[in-house]
């Protein structure tokens, strides 16, 4: 095994697109890990494999478009077979943070309509905790500072999502706060909390979604 160039997170989401077979219709999922998942779908495509396909970002989407994935309208769409998708954080009963690349809302949707949900991660995102990460909250831009206050409340120090020294608008047209909770000790009990405040649209705890899920190792081992 050559070290230098063994790329846990590529190794884990091509194993998890041998789980996808003719016929299906496979949601692709956002980030650095679903990126490789998305490009190993797209030369299946290119030898013959027959799928349609969802994404749950603008960014997949046109990833999908220039690697000839056939895409489809959600009017077409009754179920996902599967979804391939990475997340920021895993412990141990599958629970995930996600959510770190701003398409939080979009992934859960789209996971929520999956028949299965395949986590794709290198293993440094395998925790025996969820909430080093910060938790991202998308909260729609009206009176965000009141949402902000109510998020604060549970516990947690909330932080506005900036690029380029502006908030971070969400393919929703939404802001994300990212909230520091330091330890998320009863995840499903956050995840309530957080989304019965009003002016929260979603959180990035995806409590139970997860069907499978597969982690690369630095020494080129998979294990799912
Ligand atoms: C998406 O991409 C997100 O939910 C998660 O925030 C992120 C994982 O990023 P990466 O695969 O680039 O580490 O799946």
């Amino acid at each position: 095994m050559n070290l230098e160039s063994s790329n846990p997170k590529r190794t884990a989401a091509e194993k998890a697109v041998e789980y996808i077979q003719d016929g299906m219709t496979v949601g692709l999922g956002t980030g650095s890990t679903a990126y490789w998942a998305i490009q190993q779908i797209g030369k299946r495509v290119l030898s013959g494999l027959q799928i349609k396909a969802v994404a749950t970002s603008v960014q997949s989407e046109n990833l999908a478009k220039e690697l000839g994935i056939p895409l489809i309208p959600f009017s077409e769409v009754d179920e996902i077979d599967i979804t391939i998708d990475g997340a920021d954080e895993v412990d141990g009963a599958w629970n995930l943070v996600k959510g770190g690349g701003g398409a939080l809302l979009r992934e859960k949707i789209i996971a929520s309509s999956s028949k299965q949900l395949i986590v794709v991660v290198d293993e440094s995102k395998v925790v025996d905790q969820l909430g080093k990460f910060h938790l991202p909250v998308e909260v729609v831009k009206f009176a965000y500072e009141l949402t902000r206050n109510k998020l604060s409340a549970l516990g947690c120090e909330p932080k506005m999502r900036m690029i380029d020294q502006q908030p971070f608008t969400t393919d929703n047209g939404n802001y994300i706060l990212d909230c520091d909770f330091k330890q998320i000790k009863r995840p499903s009990e956050c995840h309530d909390a957080i989304n019965r405040i009003p002016g929260v649209v979603d959180n990035g705890l995806f409590i139970k979604m997860a069907a499978r899920v597969i982690v690369g190792y630095q020494d080129g081992s998979v294990e799912e």
